[in-house]
Order: C-alpha cells, then structure tokens, then sequence
C-alpha cells in the first residue's frame, strides 16, 4: 500500500522529495488541490472541510499512512482528520515543533510561516506541550511563497525580503528557526545567509521524513518489495502549472499526474 502524501497545492512535494530520499522503496500517493489554492486566506470551516474531502479521497486509494505536508492544513485540520482516519496519520507541525525542541539548547525558538498558520498559533502550541518553558517568536512571511513559485530562490529581491522580515531583534531571539511552511526548504541557503550560520534551521520536510521511516519501520509496515516504486499525483487544476514549478520542488521530473474531482 502506498503513502498517502496531501497539500492545498504544490508545496507539498517538499515533503514528497525529502520521503523518497529517505524511503526509496515506498509507493507514493501525492494530492495538491491545485484549483482551491491558497489556503492560507480561507477560514477554518472551509479548510477542514476540505481537507476532510482529500483525506477520505486518499483513504478510498487504499493508502497505508496519511502525512498533512501542508502546514496550513495541519494548522486547522489535524485533530480532525486523526479523529477520522482509520490510518496512522502524521503531519509537519507535529514533526517540525519535536526536531526543534530535540535541537534548540537556549529554548529560544523562532517560526516562519503563512499568515494563516502563525495566525493559529498552532507551532507554539505544539512546542510549548513538548517543553512549556520553551520561548516561541512567530512572524509571518506571506511574500516568501510567491516569491519561491516565481523560481526566486537566489534573488536580491528574495534576499531583502527576508531580512524585511527576520531582522536583528527577531533573529538575536532565538536559537533556531523553523521553516513552517511547505515552500521555505527551497531558499534554506538564502535564509541560512541572512540569519546567519550558525542559527539551527528546522526543514519540517525532513522532520517528517525521519517521522514516517520510525512509524514504518516499528509497526512493521514498510513495503517489503525492493523494486522501483511508484509515484501518482493527482490533482484539482489542469497539471500545466503543477508540473512545471513541481519539477523544481522535487528536483526529479514529474510524470503520472491526473486531474480529479472531489
Ligand atoms: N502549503 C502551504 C503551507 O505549507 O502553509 C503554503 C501554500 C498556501 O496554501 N498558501
């Protein structure tokens, strides 16, 4: 059965990319609802319903774990979609707030992300159960996802926003920073530049990654075939556009994509 991977978009495959890096023999099942993109500016009601609607969708391909790649979605939707899913479901924030406690050693710890997940305050939550000493700084940086779908990874423009937005009395805060959105592993190395070298960058991708393989490896669930897997995206909007800023967030090409109604 394979990994049932979801996103409003095409971010996720941040996620997917860092999961066949770490599991290479793992069939992949990737949802990006490419027509009701972006989330981020919709209220709650509308996001669990339809993350609710994809999460069921994904269930229906048999998919053995469901992973929310999209940080927006995992902001609102999470406890639901656990409270319905008859698979283990795991999802960034969980994963991304666990590494940067495991990592942070001032317990200074700074979030990026869309408007829409800062707004939910749902990083702080998470970290704040792990340790509630922890001192958790959030700025939104709503310019950071155009600006990555753009293919700006290395632009001065790029470059200016993010010291706009993670100036010195933000950045002298903390110890480590976490990338709370799907898009942000693609200018890891500008922000690195900016926040300067030494600050720990937490790449949620990675976290969960790390997250499936455990899950796998310890409820025996891992796919025991060592042959080529497959990888199927399926989609809301015409692929055109999926499939070319998609190349770029996964570093491979893209093939078997499949425009579907929910
Ligand atoms: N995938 C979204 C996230 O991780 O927050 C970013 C894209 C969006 O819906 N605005």
């Amino acid at each position: 059965h394979p990994i049932g991977v979801f996103d409003s978009g095409v971010g996720g495959l941040t996620v997917v990319r860092a999961l066949m890096d770490r599991l290479p023999f793992e069939n992949i099942i990737y949802f990006g609802d490419t027509a009701r993109v972006p989330y981020g500016v919709k209220s709650v009601d509308t996001i669990a319903h339809f993350t609710q609607e994809i999460a069921q969708f994904l269930q229906n391909q048999q998919v053995k774990m469901l992973i929310i790649a999209c940080n927006t979605m995992a902001a609102v939707a999470a406890d639901l979609v656990r409270a319905s899913a008859n698979v283990p479901v795991l999802d960034v924030i969980e994963a991304g707030a666990k590494n940067a406690v495991d990592v942070s050693w001032t317990g200074g710890i700074g979030v990026i992300g869309t408007p829409a997940t800062i707004n939910s305050n749902a990083y702080a939550r998470a970290i704040h159960q792990l340790n509630p000493g922890y001192r958790v700084y959030s700025q939104a940086c709503p310019l950071f996802v155009p600006l990555v779908e753009e293919g700006w990874l290395d632009h001065p423009v790029t470059k200016l926003t993010a010291q706009e937005y993670l100036k010195p009395v933000f950045v002298e805060k903390i110890d480590t920073l976490v990338l709370g959105c799907t898009h942000y592993p693609l200018i890891k190395p500008l922000l690195l530049d900016v926040v300067g070298g030494r600050m720990k960058l937490v790449d949620s991708a990675l976290s969960i990654a790390d997250q499936a393989a455990d899950l796998l490896q310890s409820s025996g669930m891992a796919n025991p075939s060592h042959q080529a897997p497959d990888y199927r995206f399926y989609v809301t909007d015409v692929p055109v556009k999926f499939q070319s800023i998609g190349e770029r967030f996964l570093g491979r090409s893209l093939n078997k994509i499949e425009r579907v109604n929910l």
